[in-house]
């Protein structure tokens, strides 16, 4: 028998947990975390232990495909790699030279071959890259930028020595990371305090300390009242303040109308707890965390909200603290050098036209132009603003349920002249897709090194488990062979990803066979913590953080806003809010077959009080109606919800047949949500929909 020991990172989700591979004669017979890394060790979460379940389900994309019937009836010719390529090239340099480069549009997922499809995307002459970043959290991350000068994505938390965190909806033991969840754990078996706010009782609210369930839409409130008495009775840092903040004074002002007591009236949330709350955290600073967010796309004022949450941080001390935020140290810190990237490379062109979603432009000056503004691609097609758009590809994204408006996404698709998907699944924009370019599936793929800056810069590779179980190819090697047929090819210097991960790797010090033996490469064996006292670098134009931000101002925003009031929804009708749950990721998983059978649809969660009056019982069918569409679903009633919301998983309601398990199985979140966005941060606004519900005769 041959058996041997991989050493890889997971893909079911975008965390990339680090995991060891156990492969016996070509077949994966157990994956579990990378017992070299602290924090994994062992450890995989459900969707970690379904991958072997992916690799092997013959309901994946198997070959490459050619659209045979209308968009999405279904109908599909099984073409060779060359057919489809060609095919696709053709199409490409039919549309470029009719419409221009600038009417293709890339968007994924960010991935570890990101660097790949941004060159391929630069190389063709188009703006129009775009990753879900700002689905997923765009306002965080202008947020971020306000204060610091850095993203969100360049800071983290110190889970393992923290003494107490908030968390606003940050769900955290079941929208699972797994080495977050153990860190967290172990804080909290060393004594620390959890407290969860969310107008739903999650896992996570049952395991916390503390739980408010919040009015939906009001944790702003919460937010100022926190500040009014943080400022208001000197709990904060002041030797901190005063070494790094521009701005308290502002801000001192600013938040002298917004008392407990006032933000009891709007929260629901009784003023003596929020003076306790903040004074808590006071005693345990700075090592605390009032957690910022992952998903920080739920209403048009997230930038604010985001900011409040971060401004609490630094009111602490706890930015750069142990047991708090740090900012993630990259390899140059100790004199090392991150893997190189293809869009590194001397006389790939820069495209300075504008990006279909207008990002970097007066109408939408702050959104991280790096990601660009996916939720705007219905909008840009339809309306034809800036320019026509004509080609999409669809790169590990999912835009038909991943962008709010399923309708509205469906008519902006019809528009276009091709459509084509990069997945490894039937999923629904490869339904609707005229060609499917399937990707091997991660336990079959070498992957481009992950440069994991953090305490201590590190690199991981997601090495090649096991041969491709069907016709499939690496992402970084389909996109390559399209632009050696677009006479391209000059831009990508490999044949196969061996090549491009060596490629990567040169002028690092490190080599390919480094990451045999543990999976991953450190750049150093220390924690690196930047002196608070006088080596904090904040990127902001000041060097400080701040509070009244020059990036806002500048593009014309105010800092602080008057708080406006959320109005409770009229009568019969609730705020829709959605969700994850720890046994799926987003749309990609409902029809795997270990996951599905654990969670095979979702139900719509709806207060006790508000059912009986409308006639609900649990377990019903209803009917959600919103302004942009309707669906049924089974209706869960419970107490665990606050009366004036309901709520549903996000990831149901697929529409592609061959993937059957999960065909028609309860109903997509995106029918219901209007697309509308924070236009200042960038966010969707995922959690604001108004719906109606009634029962299904
Ligand atoms: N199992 C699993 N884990 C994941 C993922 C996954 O798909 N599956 N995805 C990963 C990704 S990309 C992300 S972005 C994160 C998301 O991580 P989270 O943001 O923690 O996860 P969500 O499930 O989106 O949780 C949103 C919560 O916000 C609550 N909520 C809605 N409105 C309000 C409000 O007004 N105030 C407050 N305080 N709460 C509100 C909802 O009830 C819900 O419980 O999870 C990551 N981890
Ligand atoms: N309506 C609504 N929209 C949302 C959200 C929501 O809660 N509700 N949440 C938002 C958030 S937080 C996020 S992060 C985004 C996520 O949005 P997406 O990135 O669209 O979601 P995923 O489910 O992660 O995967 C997208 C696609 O990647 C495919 N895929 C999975 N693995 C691979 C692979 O290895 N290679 C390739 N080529 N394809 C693969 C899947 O089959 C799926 O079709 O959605 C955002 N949009
Ligand atoms: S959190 Fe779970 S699904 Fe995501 S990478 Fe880690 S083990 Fe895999
Ligand atoms: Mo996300």
């Amino acid at each position: 028998m041959k058996k041997k020991e991989v050493y890889s990172l997971c893909f079911m989700c975008s965390v990339r947990c680090p995991i060891k591979v156990t492969v016996e004669n070509g077949q994966v017979k157990w994956i579990e975390g990378n017992p070299h890394v602290p924090g994994m060790e062992g450890s995989l979460c459900p969707r970690g232990a379904a991958g072997i379940a992916l690799l092997n389900d013959t309901q994946r994309v198997q070959s490459p495909l050619i659209r045979s019937g209308p968009r999405g009836s279904g109908k599909w010719k099984k073409v060779s790699w060359d057919e489809a390529l060609n095919y696709v090239a053709e199409k490409l340099k039919e549309i470029i030279a009719q419409h221009g480069p600038q009417s293709v549009v890339l968007g994924e997922r960010t991935q570890l071959a990101t660097h790949v499809s941004k060159t391929f995307m630069r190389a063709i002459g188009s703006p129009n890259h775009f990753t879900h970043d700002a689905i997923c959290k765009g306002s965080v991350n202008t947020a971020a930028r306000s204060l610091f000068g850095y993203t969100d994505a360049q800071m983290s938390f110190d889970y393992k020595n923290t003494k107490h965190i908030v968390l606003y909806g940050r769900n955290f033991f079941e929208a699972v990371e797994v080495k977050a969840v153990n860190s967290l754990m172990e804080a909290v078996e060393n004594g620390a305090k959890i407290t969860y706010i969310d107008p739903r009782v999650t896992v996570t609210a049952t395991k916390a300390h503390d739980y408010f369930m919040i009015r939906p839409g009001t944790d702003l409130a919460l937010n100022y009242a926190l500040m009014h008495v943080i400022i208001n009775e000197k709990l904060y840092d002041a030797r901190y303040v005063q070494r790094w903040v521009d701005g308290l004074a502002v801000l001192q002002d600013f938040v002298q109308p917004y008392s407990p007591e006032w933000a009891e009236r709007e929260t629901g949330i009784e003023a003596h707890r929020i003076v306790t709350l903040a004074r808590e955290m006071a005693k345990k600073k700075p090592s605390v965390i009032f957690h910022f967010g992952y998903r920080g796309a739920s209403h048009p004022n997230e930038i604010y909200l985001r900011r409040s949450i971060m401004i609490l941080n630094v009111l602490m001390g706890s930015v750069e603290a142990k047991g708090g935020l740090f900012f993630k140290k990259g390899p140059g810190e100790v004199g090392g050098k991150p893997a190189r990237k293809l869009t590194e490379q001397e006389g790939l062109p820069s495209v300075n036209v504008v990006r279909f979603d207008k990002v970097g432009t007066p109408d939408f000056p702050l959104p991280d132009k790096n990601h660009g503004v996916g939720q705007m691609l219905p909008l840009a097609i339809l309306n034809e603003d800036p320019y026509p758009l004509k080609a999409l590809i669809a790169y590990r994204f999912e835009p038909l349920l991943s962008i709010p408006d399923l309708n509205q996404n469906k008519r902006a698709l019809e528009k276009l002249d091709l459509v084509v998907s990069i997945d490894i699944n039937y999923s629904d924009i490869a339904w609707y897709s005229d060609v499917i370019l399937p990707e091997s599936m991660y336990l079959e793929r070498l992957d481009c090194p992950q440069q994991a800056n953090g305490l201590k810069p590190q690199m991981f590779l997601r090495q090649q488990a096991v041969s491709p179980r069907y016709d499939t190819r690496p992402g970084a090697i389909i996109l390559k062979q399209l632009a050696d047929r677009l006479g391209l090819g000059q831009y990508f210097p490999y044949e196969t990803m061996e090549d491009l991960v060596r490629w990567q790797l040169e002028g690092t010090g490190f080599y390919l066979e480094d990451f045999d033996k543990k999976g991953f490469v450190a750049y150093t064996d220390k924690q690196i913590f930047w002196d608070r006292d006088d080596g904090l670098k904040f990127k902001t134009p000041s060097g400080k953080i701040e509070l009244v931000s020059s990036l806002l101002e500048n593009a014309g925003y105010p800092s602080f806003p008057a708080y406006e009031p959320v109005q409770a929804p009229p009568e019969g009708h609730y705020r829709l809010m959605v969700g994850r749950c720890a046994q799926h990721t987003h749309v990609s998983t409902q029809n795997n077959p270990y996951l599905n059978e654990l969670v095979p649809e979702n139900r719509l969660w709806i207060h006790t009080k508000e059912a009986q009056r409308l006639g609900i019982k649990d377990g019903d069918w209803v009917e959600v109606s919103s302004k942009v569409g309707s669906g049924q679903i089974r209706a869960y009633v419970t107490s665990m919800i606050h009366p004036e919301a309901v709520f549903m998983l996000h990831g149901f309601g697929h529409e592609a047949r061959l993937a059957a398990r999960s065909f028609n199985r309860g109903l997509a979140d995106a029918v219901l949500q209007e697309n509308i966005s924070d236009c200042i941060g960038g966010s969707p606004a995922l959690d604001h929909t108004t719906v109606t519900v009634k029962r299904v005769q």
